[in-house]
């Protein structure tokens, strides 16, 4: 059952456990990107895009069925993550990834803002925006490829370009979800941050990691399907929750 922290209090108790565990494993959705200004998957996307449901875009068939729509939606979200910058909640975890005797960060999120901000261990699950690859070979492509074709032209079989992310529908490449069970399996605790634990096989990490044994930790704005289920839920915005803990531990104790 839940102990529900609010805003701003980061229980003694935390100190004394994190002094403990060897193995931290971190899961990240959208809302750890949030406080850098980008829109989390499940909101109302803005303006222009607000009138599309990005679950339904987010699939291989609106990319078969209007690959321009597609392709100028991940052009828009390309161009916002580029000129985002890394919250207090990515640099945080960056830092944290130093403090432990092993570290695993695992993202659902395809901004590239974990390696921005530092971090070194990460696993991408759902691939990465700024990665572009052909629909019919996988070569990988330089998205700003010189071609007057929206969605330009893989140079080496012509076929379309589309972002090289996991789409609703695709499989999670093998080694990165094989890689993040093994770690969520072996880990003495898991933080679930910023997502709303609905898409899978992602969401499942939390439960293969409490099987094993972990303390479950999440941090949200929101209470979330998995709140009931967890150790503790700590509710508040990770860019100031997580630089919190930070310095609790560091203050706490080094290892
Ligand atoms: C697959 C890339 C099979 C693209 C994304 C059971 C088992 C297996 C599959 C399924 C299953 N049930 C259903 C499925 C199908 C589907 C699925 O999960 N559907 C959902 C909608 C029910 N899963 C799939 O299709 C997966 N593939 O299973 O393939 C297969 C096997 C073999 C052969 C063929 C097929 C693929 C899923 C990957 C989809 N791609 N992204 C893109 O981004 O364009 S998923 C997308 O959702 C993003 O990656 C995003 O990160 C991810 C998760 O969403 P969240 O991050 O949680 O975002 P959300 O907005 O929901 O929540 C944000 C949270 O942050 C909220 O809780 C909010 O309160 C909080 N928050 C906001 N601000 C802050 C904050 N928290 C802290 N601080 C803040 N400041």
């Amino acid at each position: 059952m839940a102990t529900t922290y609010t805003k701003g209090t980061i229980p003694p108790s935390f100190i004394a456990l994190m002094a403990e565990v060897q193995n931290v494993v971190v899961l990240t959705g959208s809302g750890i990107s949030a406080e850098s200004g980008i829109p989390t998957f499940r909101e109302a996307q803005t303006g222009l895009w607000a009138k599309y449901d990005p679950t339904e875009l987010a699939t291989p068939k609106a990319f078969r069925d209007n690959p321009k729509l597609v392709w100028d939606w991940y052009s828009w979200r390309r161009k916002l993550i580029a000129k985002a910058s890394p919250n207090p909640g990515h640099l945080a975890l960056a830092q944290l990834e130093d403090v432990f005797p092993s570290f695993q960060l695992i993202t659902q999120n395809i901004d590239g803002l974990h390696a921005r901000a530092g971090s070194k261990n990460i696993i991408e699950l759902h691939g990465n925006i700024f990665r572009s690859k052909c629909s019919d070979q996988n070569h990988q492509v330089d998205y700003r490829v010189a071609d007057d074709h929206v969605p330009p032209r893989c140079p080496l079989c012509q076929s379309l370009c589309r972002p090289d992310v996991i789409w609703f529908g695709e499989p999670l490449p093998q080694a990165a979800l094989s890689e993040s069970v093994e770690h969520a399996k072996n880990c003495d605790l898991f933080f679930s941050i910023g997502t709303s634990s609905v898409v899978q096989p992602a969401a499942s990490l939390v439960d293969i990691a409490q099987r094993g044994g972990a303390i479950i930790i999440e941090i949200n704005i929101s209470s979330t399907v998995l709140t009931t289920l967890v150790d503790y839920s700590i509710r508040g915005e990770s860019g100031i929750i997580l630089p919190q803990l930070l310095s609790s531990i560091s203050g706490g104790f080094s290892v």
